[in-house]
């Protein structure tokens, strides 16, 4: 039997009330049925308990949760463990060595096989040259990589050693390295010569040295070379990863940590400038990124070869390629490179050429195949998919019903995953073997996982009802707080709501009739650009240190593509000349140096005042309607209720 398609055609997406039930075949072969519900609604902890299971302990713990000192949580506390060995070999040491863990594909076509037995003698060899690089647990260290096979040993050979790394993602800017490795004091930085990038090689370690010219923290640079592109070199500071990774032993005894020992740390965007320092632990992460990932995308270790298109520079990379995948002994893709090089159809390419069955992809890059045109996909064999994932943002149900009718063939489920940084894991999703799926709603929590939509007095909304999304029950893969700034982790995350103690998610969320969970964006000053987390704050701090910018103002406005796009509204000081293209350009590029391509603003708009309120706040609200060409809204509580004309005539004119 085929899945079946009910209610109303295409044209009604707005009103989407299809739903698509898992096949019976996929039902009855499927790693999780219904009864993983209704287990973990009997036994929050013991249901927890069971799933920590899947992972070698070398000592148990003896308390799941210990949440006295809330909002800060200690899972399957006294229980030791080491990430790396529940990674890499214990799978060796049941028999699958010669499996492959990575079928790595380069941008320009060159190809890696990296079996586990491969990848268990790389992951030493890293261990034992950050050994002798002097490191020890409890060091930071900074990953700033392109997706090559390196940044994967890097990550498991800190997990081995109990270094905490820090991965940020090879796109950002000198300057967001440079605030990255200072926040977290990081010794070592590993990065590459180049990255290939829409076909072209780029340059990497000049960011670097840019970077860690002013922070005094680091002690070397371990470089990877991928380019063959020429770099300046520090002596006894710059070390090539050949001259030392090469030559060590491929033999490394992993030692157990502590389940709350620190993982990782990974920076995101808040409604402040300065990002945050999302921290992560051991016991508890691994152990929900390993039971989401075996059962949202019903990995079955000994067929299926699986495909997560992100970068580890985001949280899908950890927990989604290395994490959680890597503890269940997958078999995975690993691509290098951009979606249209050399062609649009090379992701489909990949899927054809390695069979890939699971695929989890974000709906900006869904939208863009859409836009290319789904005679691309159709020159390709993409029988082997057999799942569809989607994570990062909302995904359009038009977008959601592409994606399942020309690359799902219309028989795959879609799981639409919804998480964050903050979370470590999934947290509301369907299960591919249970759940009717509906386009456009990530619809219910995973199982141990609880979720409530609520009002502004933190009240759970009736079905049909919209407010805010908050977590009510702590899960073992949460944050265990902001690096460095316990003060801040309070605040952003836990004073909503402190009476109820309730996790505030920053995203908005509805309840259909049916009490199933429709995602509706950020509530707060942070855009969602291609399913990165960029804040307006952080665009405008980069705006006005250019030195021709007087004020500025950063709105996401709604985008086909992208989701949002950046535009900007600035206020040029009294000498600058003027708002012309070239003084808007350099303003773009600036944005893109001070933080990174994702962020340069699609549109800059050089206005002669920003609308205020009597208190000095800029109404976003209003410039948001400017952006998105709708008519102005209410300007009753502007200071000076001209303002929006001014900005309108001042537009008019082509500025
Ligand atoms: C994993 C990741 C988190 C923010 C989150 C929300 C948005 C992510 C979503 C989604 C609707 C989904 N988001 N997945 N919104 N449906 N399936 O993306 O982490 O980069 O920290 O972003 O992304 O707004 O709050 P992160």
């Amino acid at each position: 039997m085929t899945e079946q398609s009910q209610g109303p055609a295409l044209d009604n997406l707005l009103t989407e009330s299809r739903t698509f039930p898992p096949s019976d075949e996929f039902a009855a072969a499927a790693n999780a049925g219904p009864d993983l519900y209704a287990a973990a609604d009997a036994d929050r902890e013991a249901f927890w308990a069971t799933q920590a299971e899947r992972l070698h302990w070398d000592t148990k713990w003896d308390r799941v949760l210990d949440w006295s000192d809330a909002p800060f949580a200690k899972w399957f506390v006294g229980g030791k463990l080491n990430v790396a060995y529940n990674c890499v070999d214990r799978h060796v040491e049941s028999g699958h060595g010669d499996q492959v863990a990575i079928h790595w594909e380069g941008e320009p076509g060159d190809t890696r096989t990296i079996t586990y037995s491969d990848l268990l003698a790389e992951v030493s060899k890293t261990a034992n040259a950050l050994t002798e690089l002097g490191l020890q647990t409890g060091d930071r260290v900074a990953i700033y990589m392109p997706m090559v096979p390196e940044a994967i040993f890097s990550m498991l050979a800190c997990a081995r050693l109990g270094l905490t790394h820090s991965v940020v993602f090879g796109g950002f800017s000198a300057e967001a390295l440079r605030s990255r490795i200072e926040d977290a004091a990081a010794k070592l930085v590993i990065t590459t010569d180049g990255q290939y990038r829409r076909g072209k090689p780029a340059p990497l370690k000049p960011a670097v040295d840019e970077a860690v010219a002013q922070t005094p923290t680091i002690e070397h640079v371990l470089v990877v070379k991928r380019t063959d592109t020429e770099v300046a070199w520090t002596e006894g500071r710059d070390i090539w990863w050949n001259d030392l990774v090469d030559k060590q032993s491929d033999q490394h005894t992993p030692e157990a940590f502590d389940s709350e020992h620190p993982l990782y740390i990974l920076y995101t965007s808040g409604t402040t400038g300065k990002p945050k320092g999302i921290l992560h632990t051991s016991g508890g992460y691994l152990t929900q990124a390993s039971y989401t990932h075996f059962n949202v995308f019903d990995l079955k270790p000994d067929s299926d070869v699986y495909w997560c298109t992100a970068d580890i520079g985001w949280v899908t990379g950890h927990s989604y390629i290395v994490y959680g995948p890597l503890s269940n002994r997958v078999t995975q893709v690993v691509y290098e490179g951009t979606p249209n090089t050399p062609h649009e159809g090379r992701h489909w390419e990949i899927v054809q050429k390695y069979k890939v069955s699971i695929y989890y992809t974000a709906p900006t890059l869904i939208r863009t195949f859409m836009k290319w045109g789904k005679d691309i996909p159709a020159k390709y064999d993409l029988s082997s998919l057999r799942v569809l994932g989607s994570v990062g943002e909302p995904i359009n149900p038009e977008a959601w019903i592409w994606y399942r009718e020309n690359v799902g063939a219309n028989r795959t489920p879609i799981v639409d995953t919804w998480w964050q940084t903050e979370t470590g894991s999934i947290m509301i999703s369907p299960l591919p073997g249970v759940t009717a799926t509906k386009p456009g709603s990530a619809q219910k929590a995973l199982p141990g996982i609880s979720a409530k939509v609520v009002d502004d007095q933190g009240k759970e909304v009736p079905h049909g009802g919209g407010g805010y999304l908050v977590l009510d029950q702590p899960w073992p893969g949460m944050l265990r707080g902001i690096w460095g700034d316990n003060e801040r982790y309070r605040d952003t995350y836990w004073s909503r709501f402190a009476e109820q103690g309730f996790y505030f998610a920053g995203d908005g969320a509805k309840y259909d009739n049916d009490g199933d969970i429709w995602l509706l964006g950020r509530v707060d000053d942070v855009m969602n650009v291609s399913g990165h987390r960029i804040s307006t704050t952080e665009v405008e701090s980069a705006l006005v240190s250019h030195p021709t910018v007087a004020e500025a103002a950063v709105v996401g406005a709604t985008d086909p593509t992208t989701g949002q796009g950046i535009v900007a509204f600035v206020i040029l000081r009294g000498d600058a000349v003027d708002g012309g293209e070239d003084a808007v350009k350099a303003l773009r590029d600036h944005v893109a140096k001070e933080i990174g391509p994702i962020a340069k603003p699609r549109q800059v708009m050089v206005v002669p005042e920003l609308p205020k309120t009597r208190s000095g706040k800029i109404m976003r609200r209003l410039l948001r309607d400017v952006a998105e060409n709708r008519s102005i809204g209410d300007v009753t509580t502007l200071a000076d209720s001209t303002v929006m004309d001014l900005i309108s005539q001042g537009l008019n004119k082509g500025s």
